[in-house]
């Protein structure tokens, strides 16, 4: 599937006067779109500078650009985390690496763990919209059958989203899709007999996956040196009875779950609405 019309052109989230941090209190400098890109000159750009205290000294986290013992392998696989980009070979300046897409307003960490790619994966799970367990829905209007996704309203934004998170140093993305939607979408942090009973169902309908999307992140926490690159991958159940299996329970950073009804009005994360958009178009489903 191609990449296409879900690539950000531009910073929006990302570029927003409040950062989503603690009551607002970190402010990003504002600035028109036409400054964005690094090549355009403005010697006395200076943004403020954070990196969320919460983060300092976390296993999963860098080390501050300061400690002489940190000394990343940029645009590489780094030991066991990827530092290298969808997009290009960024930049790195002063020591720190630069926003492939151009400037934010923030310098720093902000609230991501690593200097540079944070590397996530979004498994986009759907099944056609029924009566009961068997007939299929048409939607009135287009005549098309409706497609139904998993959604977690998450903890953090209040946002619905795709049930996506961060790739583990070391970790497979395919893994990680798997695990990401399996703890928020399924709770599966917590033991469940259920997912136990039907893991062999579970791991081969995550082996058969399709990229929609491989790249940045328009995420409202990423900073001019740090930003979130993901792998969104489909997984579509056309008969019904993987999903049947899967119990939705929402656990780890989500509050919520459901199946929602994928039409142009649905509430979900702008980025992610994005990548369902496109799938719809492929199965020509209800929009
Ligand atoms: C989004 O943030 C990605 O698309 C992914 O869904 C998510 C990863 O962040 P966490 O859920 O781990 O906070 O930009």
């Amino acid at each position: 599937m191609s990449t296409e019309n879900v690539v950000p052109k531009i910073h929006v989230n990302c570029r927003s006067l409040h950062y989503p941090f603690h009551n607002n209190t970190v402010k990003r400098l504002q600035f028109s779109d036409s400054l964005v890109p690094w090549n355009v000159g403005w010697p006395d750009y200076n943004p403020d500078d954070f990196t969320a205290p919460i983060i300092l000294g976390k296993p999963w986290a860098d080390r501050d650009i300061s400690d002489p013992t940190f000394s990343p392998k940029w645009n590489s696989i780094d030991g066991h985390v990827n530092r290298q980009s969808f997009m290009i070979n960024y930049s790195v300046k002063d020591k720190r690496p630069l926003n492939p897409v151009g400037r934010t307003g923030l310098s720093g960490r902000g609230l991501l763990g690593r200097w540079g790619p944070n590397h996530a994966a979004d498994p986009i799970v759907t099944r056609w919209k029924r009566k009961g367990s068997r007939d299929v829905l048409i939607h009135p209007k287009s005549q098309k059958k409706i497609l139904q996704l998993v959604a977690i309203l998450r903890g953090d934004s209040g946002e619905w989203a795709v049930p996506g998170g961060m790739v583990d140093p070391g970790e497979e993305v395919a893994d990680t899709l798997k695990r990401e939607f399996l703890e928020e979408a399924c709770n599966s942090l917590e033991k469940s007999d259920s997912l136990e009973e039907h893991k062999e169902i579970i791991d081969s309908f995550f082996d058969n996956g399709e990229v929609v999307y491989e790249g940045y992140v328009d995420d409202p926490r990423n900073t001019d040196n740090a930003w979130i690159e993901t792998v969104a991958m489909h997984f579509h159940d056309d008969d019904g009875n993987t999903t049947g299996v899967i119990p939705l329970q929402a656990g780890d950073d989500a509050v919520s779950v459901c199946w929602m009804d994928v039409s142009r009005d649905f509430q979900l994360n702008a980025m992610h609405a994005g990548f369902i958009s496109k799938i719809a178009a492929k199965h020509n489903s209800h929009w």
